[in-house]
């Protein structure tokens, strides 16, 4: 089915730049590149050296529309595995478009989202975790999210999902051999096999789950809820880190409404900052679903900022700020640095325990480079653990590991039970399934076409 068509796309983003890429897949890739791009020294893509870049020109009949060069890859040694040409001509969305208009009336037909790689896949060029890995490299934000995304794309993951598939696919063989003889029982020494194969299975799985958690860090950014009493300097020091005036500071209390969220890098990871409506009782109606909303916010987050007014005594509302934050992953700071203070870091932690402390004045800036390190600090130790593990950082692969898990689970519990062999398999057969899905090796169209359907188009 798929030979029959060609298909073509813009694969550089839309915007101005100095190169656009014009990206034509297919069994026609080169008729249709020809009939469009006319090289000075080559009669057409066929009579072309695959892999060699040709000066020409795009042609509209006798008129030229841009220059630029062309390449003709052939395939199966391409990235779809079929024949490939990429026009390089210049990067306007004027000249991107018509030479595209072009390609098609040439034979090709436009792109769906993700059709390329789709057809990577199809033609076995590469699984279903490296298709997404490139989406994902496509988007990463922060050098540890690219550094997972080019290590599923060189198949770490699909080397561990084959691993397990194996070993899940040995123990199910040992009990066939038993099924096949059903009024002989599991031997005891098999029993014991499977079990020792299990926990074998089941102890790195726990393992890979737990740090995916890292892995959402890792793709989404830390999720950072800046809290506090009212007028404590929250969105001051929204501001402070963003560099800009992001947020509205007054010296009326109860001025932020609504959480305000904002991407910063600090380290390798990206931050979403929350700045969030000051914490305290009142009967205004807005402010109330306001300070809902930083309620919410600070259960979401990964990392919480307290911020007290370090030149007022301590409040009850500080009070309970301070205790809520125990044993969460939080930083304290205490604001107007450069006002007298009455707040002690003793009396912080006599609270919240052992926490970070930072004095630091968001309206003057002067300590803000110590949050700023401690933040690194903490992003800084997550980068090293994502450079060292492989780690999931895709929720459909997080499900199906999950999925996985628990039919391995299943099969323990089974096994210790003295249930028969065949009930067994029935879980180890369903998580050996289960993990075909994340490599694409057991998954229907359906499935393909929606992890499709995410892509960029061009690509
Ligand atoms: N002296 C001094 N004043 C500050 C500092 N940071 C903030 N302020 C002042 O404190 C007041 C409140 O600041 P905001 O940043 O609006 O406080 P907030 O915590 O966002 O307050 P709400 O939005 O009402 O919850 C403003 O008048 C700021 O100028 C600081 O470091 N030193
Ligand atoms: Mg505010």
């Amino acid at each position: 089915m798929y030979e029959e068509t060609t298909i073509a796309a813009i694969a550089t983003a839309p915007g101005e730049g100095g190169v656009g890429i014009i990206r034509i897949s297919g069994s026609q890739a080169a008729d249709v590149g020809s009939r469009v791009f006319r090289m000075k020294r080559c009669p057409s893509f066929r009579a072309a050296e695959p892999w060699r870049m040709y000066y020409g020109h795009v042609v509209d009949g006798p008129r030229a529309v841009d220059e630029g060069l062309g390449v003709y890859m052939k395939g199966p040694h391409s990235y779809t595995g079929e024949d490939v040409v990429e026009l390089q001509i210049h990067g306007s969305m004027e000249a991107l478009r018509e030479t595209l208009t072009l390609v098609l009336e040439a034979g090709a037909v436009l792109a769906d989202r993700g059709e390329f790689t789709k057809r990577a896949f199809l033609n076995g060029r590469i699984d279903l975790t490296q298709a997404e890995a490139v989406m994902d490299i496509i988007t990463a934000r922060g050098s540890a999210a690219l550094t997972q995304a080019e290590s599923h794309l060189s198949g770490a993951l699909s080397r561990y999902v084959h691993g397990v598939r194996d070993q899940l696919k040995d123990l199910i063989t040992k009990l066939e051999v038993t099924i096949d003889y059903p009024e002989e029982d599991i031997e005891d020494l098999t029993r014991d096999e499977i079990q020792s194969g299990l926990r074998a299975i089941k102890g790195p799985m726990e393992e890979l789950l737990a740090r995916s958690e890292r892995g959402r860090i890792i793709r989404e950014g830390l999720r950072t809820a800046i809290v506090g009493r009212p007028n404590a300097g929250k969105s001051s020091l929204l501001n402070a880190l963003l560099q800009e005036d992001r947020a509205i500071v007054t010296d009326i209390p109860g001025t932020t409404r609504d959480t305000i969220e904002e991407s910063i890098r600090i380290g390798g990871v990206p931050l979403v900052l929350m700045d969030t409506a000051g914490l305290r009782h009142t009967d205004n109606q807005v402010e109330k679903i306001g300070i809902e909303r930083t309620k919410q916010s600070m259960q979401r987050a990964d990392l919480i900022l307290a911020v007290l007014d370090g030149s007022r005594p301590m409040a009850d509302e500080d009070r309970q700020l301070l205790a809520s934050i125990r044993g969460r992953q939080a930083i304290v700071i205490l604001n107007k640095y450069d006002l007298p203070q009455e707040i002690s870091e003793d009396a912080v932690r006599a609270l919240a325990g052992d926490v970070p402390v930072i004095s630091l004045s968001a309206q003057y800036g002067s300590g803000l480079s110590d949050l700023e390190e401690a933040l690194s600090r903490l992003t800084e130790s997550q980068d090293a653990e994502s450079g060292r593990a492989l780690f999931l950082t895709n929720l459909r692969h997080v499900e199906l590991v999950r999925k996985a898990l628990l039919a391995v689970e299943r099969a323990l519990s089974a096994c210790g039970l003295g249930m028969p062999a065949d009930c067994i398999a029935v879980d180890l057969t369903e998580s050996w399934h289960t993990l075909g899905e994340i490599t694409g090796d057991t998954v229907d169209d359906e499935l393909i076409a929606s992890i499709f359907r995410n892509f960029c188009v061009g690509k």
